[in-house]
């Protein structure tokens, strides 16, 4: 019996001496901390016995001499937690009456009766890293097929373009046969007008000139006007005139009161020069109109929609949320904007670039040039892009003045292997 009970002191004994030795200290630390006849410091400033560890009296300027007690102001001490992840704590919390460590090991001189946590947090940090990772292998499936619906679109907005640029290709074609008409047309009015106002010995001037007007063409054209690249329509009047005019005359002054009003050839020469006028003007119109819309396709091909072309479905959506009072709209690649419940529009910011640092380039998009603030800057947006199973902005701040932070959720933004933050564990 008294044997037991000196075995089970010495055992307690050692357990003891062995503890106190080594509380507090990671396991790549331990290595410092071997029973020798003397401790070094860890920063070596100082040799002190080995008696002096966790002897809760701080020797050590850098506080290594009191892993285990709260004696060094600079100390800390390395909760191992069992089953969850280890981390240090300030030394000044070691038995200080709160659980700081899921083990309990900061109390283990102090009347409080820490509860042992760490298999439970454990537990719930792997469920909640499986989520992570079934979210994440969900969301790259998705973006896999949205890798796709990209280069779908991609396709087609080129074919589209090639269209665009067949078509202006055309245009300008029947641009240059419309401006040498209207040009031919002006000359020919002018001829009838001199022929009207000459009646006699004119004869062969005005049988002439009946002769070129081009009228059955003229009346074709009229309702051809908006059919674009519609080369049948390209036969040009037969005319020997002299060099062509830009302008012709002003008709009212010509034609008020003038007798050659009721002429016949006049009328038609009239009517022939200001449908090639009209027939120009249209097809100018709608030459500028395509050009505009060659240079937005053009721009919008421009853009960088990330390695794989993963974001281009973006292209042409927006997304909304709602904070306090303000509807906050994003349109990716586009713009965004701010508008009140009264009804007002801000913009936010256009659409500038990737923004993200160099190993995470598209992470950040950057909204700038929006409405300057009173007596600040320009308003400007950052769009922060994390991986999720669906996209949808997740919240709207306004960190700093006139500047706006937002997180976009979508699966475009998921990576094969996202760098975990989480259980990063640094020794010092
Ligand atoms: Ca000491
Ligand atoms: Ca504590």
């Amino acid at each position: 019996m008294h044997f037991h009970i000196a075995v089970a002191v010495i055992i307690w004994a050692a357990l003891f001496v062995e503890s106190r030795k080594i509380r507090g200290i990671s396991i790549s630390y331990k290595r410092f901390y071997k029973e020798r006849k003397s401790f070094l410091c860890i920063d070596g400033s100082k040799l002190i016995p080995f008696e002096q560890v966790n002897d809760d009296y701080c020797d050590c300027a850098d506080g290594s001499d009191e892993p285990g007690t709260a004696a060094c102001p600079s100390g800390r001490f390395y909760c191992t937690n069992l089953g969850f992840r280890p981390h240090y704590i300030q030394s000044s919390r070691v038995n200080d009456g709160i659980c700081d460590c899921c083990d309990g090991s900061d109390e283990y001189s102090s009347p409080a009766l820490c509860q042992k946590t760490c298999r439970n947090l454990g537990q719930q940090e792997r469920a909640e890293l499986e989520e992570r990772m079934r979210m994440l292998s969900e969301g790259l499936l998705m973006k896999r097929q949205l890798v796709e619906e990209g280069a779908d679109v991609w396709r087609e907005k080129q074919a589209e373009l090639t269209d665009l640029q067949k078509v202006a290709e055309d245009l300008q074609v029947r641009l240059e046969y419309l401006r040498r008409r209207k040009s031919d047309a002006g000359a020919q009015k002018e001829k009838a007008l001199t022929a009207a106002q000459h009646p006699t010995g004119q004869e062969g001037l005005r049988s002439q000139i009946r002769a070129e007007l081009p009228l059955d063409d003229h009346g074709q054209s009229l309702q051809d006007t908006d059919r674009l690249g519609d080369k049948d329509e390209g036969v040009e009047p037969r005319t020997d005139s002299a060099a062509p005019r830009e302008e012709s005359p002003n008709e009212a002054e010509v034609r008020g009161g003038d007798p050659s009003e009721d002429d016949p050839d006049v009328k038609a020469a009239v009517e022939a020069a200001e449908s090639a006028v009209s027939d120009l003007n249209k097809a100018e119109e709608a030459h500028q109109r395509l050009q505009m819309e060659i240079r937005e396709l053009e721009e919008r091909l421009a853009i960088d929609y990330g390695p794989e072309r993963e974001f281009l479905f973006l292209l042409g959506r927006c997304f909304q949320i709602t904070a306090y009072e303000y509807s906050y709209t994003l349109c990716p690649f586009n713009q965004v904007t701010q508008k009140s419940q009264m009804g007002t529009e801000v913009l936010l910011g256009k659409w500038d670039a990737w923004d993200g640092p160099p190993e995470d380039l598209y992470g950040v998009m950057k909204y700038d040039r929006g409405e300057p603030c009173w007596q600040g800057p320009t308003r400007s947006t950052h769009v922060q892009l994390v991986c999720g199973t669906d996209s949808t902005l997740r919240w709207v701040k306004e960190p700093s003045k006139c500047h706006y932070a937002m997180e976009l959720q979508t699966p475009a933004a998921c990576q094969p292997q996202q760098p975990s933050r989480r259980g990063v564990h640094n020794e010092l």
